[in-house]
């Protein structure tokens, strides 16, 4: 997958952003025509418009940094946040992951079903708590902490669920009941193509949140599919590459505006700034 053309539209994104924010601060403009521009761009605009507006602010001390030293930043910036129990975990996510065409359900991440939120629980047709990083990856469990963060908490089928178990993220696999287009083989599972991202930033997130530093282990991407407990997750190659082939979405945006602002104050820095994979790996 070509890396330029993607680079491409983010900056694309970045200039229609600033002409909204250059067009806001004119006042000749009228508040109606400024609207105007603003619905016309889009929602993936705007949301980017409010990453730009956190440079200033929550990331001010990671602009201008890469590699390494971005990372650390980073790692300092997003580890300030509130921390829910499991069990608040359930609410949030008829929030964050809400249907935006139906506001009485979810949206389940692989199986890309829309489903009663009414129906969280453990049985046969019920969702329930996907951690995207697999939690026994280091084996933290469901204690509040990387166990309850949304970052990488979605709904899922309690059956699909199942199926993704604990294994590794590669390409290649067979489809399964209600899979909405992801596959899955004895080691490893691929997400349906329009959560490929996601779930690379999802990944990616929790690789710069737990640095092994505040009781934590140091959660960490690499490239085997058979990490079984140790703290790392695979396929980091095929993860970037999926981040590449599906850039941030409205949705996805969305649910990291809700989750700062609502829920745990922190954000996703992979989601505002897509650029920064490459930096720091
Ligand atoms: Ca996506
Ligand atoms: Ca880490």
């Amino acid at each position: 997958m070509p890396v330029t053309p993607i680079r491409r539209r983010w900056k694309s994104l970045a200039l229609a952003t600033s002409a909204v924010l250059v067009g806001l601060s004119v006042p000749a403009l009228t508040a109606s025509s400024a609207g105007a521009a603003t619905a016309t761009t889009g929602t993936a605009a705007t949301a980017t418009a409010s990453a730009t507006a956190y440079d200033d602010t929550y990331y001010a001390d990671a602009i201008g940094k890469s590699g390494a030293a971005l990372k650390d930043s980073l790692n300092t910036i997003i580890s300030d946040q509130t921390k829910l129990s499991y069990s608040a975990v359930w609410e949030a996510l008829k929030v964050t992951d809400q249907d935006p065409n139906n506001s009485g359900n979810v949206i389940l991440l692989y199986s890309g079903i829309s489903r009663s939120k009414s129906l969280n629980g453990g049985d046969t047709g019920d969702w329930n708590r996907e951690h995207v990083w697999a939690k026994s990856h280091g084996d933290f469990g469901t204690s509040t902490g990387p166990g309850t963060d949304l970052h990488h908490l979605r709904p899922e089928d309690v059956q699909v669920n199942s199926i993704r178990g604990n294994k590794d993220f590669d390409n290649g696999g067979s489809s399964f009941t209600n899979s909405g287009g992801s596959l899955t083989d004895s080691n490893s599972f691929e997400p349906r193509d329009a959560v490929k991202g996601d779930v690379a930033r999802m990944i990616l997130y929790m690789a710069v949140r737990y640095e092994g530093t505040d009781g934590w282990p140091d959660l960490e991407p690499n490239d085997s599919v058979t990490n079984g407990t140790s703290p790392y997750h695979g396929r980091l190659s095929v993860l970037k590459q999926w981040h590449q082939e599906d850039p941030p979405s409205a949705f996805e945006q969305r649910r990291n505006e809700v989750i700062h602002s609502s829920y745990q104050h922190n954000r996703n820095p992979f989601i505002d700034h897509p650029e920064w994979v490459e930096s720091i790996w």
